[in-house]
């Protein structure tokens, strides 16, 4: 005869359902990105953007899933044109939100999931499992900037990093 539920099973069936609300929160995540210069960031992006041979750009790879970035720490070098593979690995919707390195970077492109913005001002990136995303851009400003997924609880869970520009 089954008797009344023990604490830990209680506690169990709570986690479990903070997990599926943000899972489903996280179905909800999308792209936030600007066509004109927001505050704090590179205003003459389309110029620093325009003046790159983009054909010399570096390629840096990081991978997102339950729930880390891999690797978890970027490094990237002031002036140096860039192409940032974002690529979901994971089963569910992760983001990329890096508010100090958004607005220390000219974003040439940014690309994936048959959308394609030029010259964005990006505040989210959002990369649904198995997709991937692309940033162009130049970093500008130096600075160490923190890194996290926006969808609910994942911070909690480890899915940080940080991203130096020297
Ligand atoms: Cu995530």
């Amino acid at each position: 005869m089954p008797g009344p539920m023990k604490p830990r099973a209680a506690h169990l069936r709570l986690s479990l359902a903070l997990l599926v609300a943000a899972f489903l929160a996280g179905c909800a995540v999308r792209d936030v990105v600007s066509g004109q210069p927001l505050p704090g960031y590179v205003e003459d992006a389309a110029a620093r953007v325009a003046a790159v041979d983009w054909s010399r750009a570096e390629t840096v790879r990081i991978r997102l899933d339950e729930f880390a970035f891999q690797p978890s720490a970027l490094s990237f070098r002031a002036g140096t044109p860039y192409r940032l593979l974002i690529e979901n690995v994971g089963a569910v919707t992760h983001s990329f939100v890096a508010e100090g390195f958004f607005k220390a970077i000219a974003v040439e492109k940014l690309s994936g999931g048959g959308i394609e913005e030029l010259v964005p001002f990006v505040k989210t990136i959002a990369v649904p499992p198995h997709e991937l995303k692309e940033l162009s851009f130049i970093a500008v400003k130096p600075g160490a900037y923190r890194l996290e997924c926006t969808v609910p609880g994942h911070s909690l869970f480890g899915m940080t990093g940080e991203i130096t520009v020297r």
